[in-house]
């Protein structure tokens, strides 16, 4: 019997900027998959870059939504969550996995918190052993350079990287944050390619899922390529697939942005390559 996939997606809703829920959803529903969503927090934009923004906190709508669902055993194929504001949703977002998720739910945590060596204005060095906390409960964990060295206690290393120094990053994580999957971005071994490191942790395994460097750092990407990675996993590809699929059409839509000169806050076009992206995956 044909079932619709299911992913729920634990974000802020930021009216302009393109990221979190605004960009989970339509390519989540891209792949196919319904896109259930917890917002979190309502923001006029993102918090990176623009000054003057609103903030309306859900924290405590976040137990009775969650409530509601377990009272219609609803089924979750993926749990996908990002951007979170404070300890206390962190705390809840973890309680909502315990209430939701069944055996088969892959629970995909990305520890949106920093970037480029610096962590986003709001959160302080509290915030990344919290999330870290988190991060444990999930299958797969979607950290950049920049959160995979602040979750270890360590200073940030800018780029281009080594294989080793690459390697012992994910070892040293896997060793701290039991999770099936490390998906590792902003890897970069030289100016010509970057993408992601795939960590398999039953085989201990690494594979390198890179694509062409383009220089400028625009606002969301991490969220794009979040959310095509899940939207993909969730179909049934393989994580080196959903990786590779992620990877490629990340790029592809910075490429675009990047001609067309777009303000870097206000995120890449995604919605040009959604297309391609749904029948990437057979749709
Ligand atoms: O894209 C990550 C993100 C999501 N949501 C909000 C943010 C950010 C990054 O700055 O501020 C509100």
């Amino acid at each position: 019997m044909k079932r619709q996939k299911r992913v729920l997606a634990i974000h802020d809703i930021s009216g302009v900027g393109k990221c979190s829920l605004t960009v989970a959803l339509p390519i989540i529903s891209a792949a196919g998959v319904e896109c259930s969503v917890l917002p979190t927090a309502v923001l006029s934009t993102h918090t990176g870059g623009f000054t003057g923004f609103t903030y309306r906190d859900l924290t405590e709508d976040i137990s009775p939504i969650v409530a509601h669902w377990q009272a219609l055993h609803l089924k979750l194929d993926g749990i996908y969550t990002g951007f979170l504001g404070s300890f206390e949703q962190i705390r809840l977002v973890g309680d909502a996995f315990s209430a939701l998720a069944d055996k088969d739910t892959l629970l995909v945590v990305d520890p949106v918190m920093a970037d480029g060596g610096k962590l986003y204005t709001i959160f302080d060095e509290t915030f990344p052993p919290a999330m870290k906390k988190l991060c444990s409960k999930a299958d797969v964990i979607l950290p950049n350079m920049t959160e995979a060295a602040f979750m270890l206690g360590e200073d940030y290393v800018e780029g281009p990287y080594t294989h080793e120094y690459v390697e012992s990053l994910l070892h040293r994580l896997a060793r701290e944050i039991p999770v099936k999957y490390i998906v590792l971005t902003g890897v970069h071994f030289d100016g010509e390619e970057l993408g992601a490191a795939l960590y398999d942790a039953a085989a201990d395994d690494v594979k390198y899922i890179l694509g062409a460097n383009i220089p400028g750092s625009y606002h969301g990407t991490g969220d794009v390529f979040g959310s095509a990675f899940v939207g993909a996993a969730v179909s049934g590809r393989s994580m080196a697939e959903a990786v590779r699929i992620a990877v490629d059409y990340t790029v592809e839509c910075i490429a675009w942005t990047k001609e067309a000169g777009t303000d870097i806050r206000y995120g890449v076009n995604f919605e040009r390559y959604l297309g391609d992206y749904s029948r990437k995956l057979g749709l």
